[in-house]
């Protein structure tokens, strides 16, 4: 199929372009910050089309000049625990300039690093960039997500530890959990990760025993799935098949997703969903099957919807 091979070729234009970039920026300035040559070099349109599996994100505090810097990196445990970070630029200071994706100038998620307690909620940025908002924190070790598109830049995830103070008793790994059940609602997933392979994913939503068909858009969606590695809790790209304004896509009781895992392993996933006004998660913990270990293979799989 002919996507992968244009993305690649689109990858090798891109880098050829960069390294000329980078040359002639050392030839003209020795003293030129090679970030300065990340300005323009990327066609931000291209962000979400790229198919290809790439470098997990939320693995890294600082990438490509961006800096998740948390104004405290403890905290005391309790509901409605104010947070507030900055994202610092190239040039050292707090972006405040933000493209919007999925509705949002910034998507935040936290989850303590026993899969406990995920939220994902979006703060508010003040003049200055500062981005505040409230969480529910219990005690242990919590990683947090800033998902963004810096104006001008790529999109990123950075991702930072925050310390909750208090006895800490780890949740048991869980076994591999496919239904979930939240508030009435029983979600399943259907489909298997296929390492190296957009991996389709069918998620399906019913209350009482009743397929829900009037799910709420929700950032642009019927629904919004995040994907967490277990080990690193690497935050892994997940896009939804269809948008609610496109005619054709229902709203339920199936939402289907694609899903880029890059490695063997076990995932925990989170669909946020919304009905009846209210955005409830369900969770779930997925390994992958036992795929050829072909790290260059063809793309095995059903591409073919989207
Ligand atoms: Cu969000």
């Amino acid at each position: 199929m002919s996507t992968p091979t244009k993305v690649a070729a689109f990858l090798i234009a891109l880098a050829a372009v960069f390294g000329i970039a980078l040359g002639i920026g050392k030839l003209v300035d020795p003293a030129s910050e090679p970030a300065a040559t990340h300005d323009g070099g990327h066609d931000p349109s291209s962000a979400g089309a790229d198919e290809e599996p790439k470098p997990p994100g939320g693995l890294m505090v600082s990438q490509n000049g961006y800096t998740f810097t948390l104004a405290d990196r403890q905290a005391r445990p309790g509901r409605d625990v104010g947070v507030s970070f900055t994202i610092d630029g190239p040039t050292g200071k707090p972006v405040t300039e933000y493209d919007v994706e999925h509705e949002k100038r910034l998507h935040l998620i936290a989850v303590r690093r026993d899969f406990t307690g995920f939220q994902h909620v979006h703060p508010e940025l003040s003049s200055k960039g500062v981005w505040s908002t409230n969480l529910d924190l219990t005690a242990g070790q919590w990683r947090l997500f800033a998902d963004f598109k810096a104006a001008d830049a790529e999109a990123l995830t950075l991702g930072t530890d925050l310390a909750v103070d208090g006895d800490y008793r780890p949740e048991a790994p869980g076994d591999e959990t496919r239904t979930a059940k939240v508030d009435g609602y029983t979600v399943t997933l259907d489909g298997e990760l296929t390492p190296g392979a957009d991996s389709k994913l069918t998620l399906d939503v019913s209350r009482d025993g009743k397929p829900v068909t009037d799910l709420q858009p929700y950032l642009g969606a019927y629904g919004h799935l995040v994907a967490l590695r277990a080990g690193d809790l690497a935050y892994l790209h997940v896009h939804p098949d269809g948008t609610p304004e496109d005619g054709k896509t229902k709203p339920g009781p199936e939402v289907v997703f694609y899903a880029a895992v890059p490695s063997g392993g076990t995932y925990h996933l989170y669909l946020d969903f919304k009905h009846d006004g209210v955005v409830r998660t369900a969770a779930f913990t997925v390994s992958t099957g036992k795929a050829a270990p072909a790290e260059k293979g063809e793309p095995s799989d059903d591409h073919g919807g989207h």
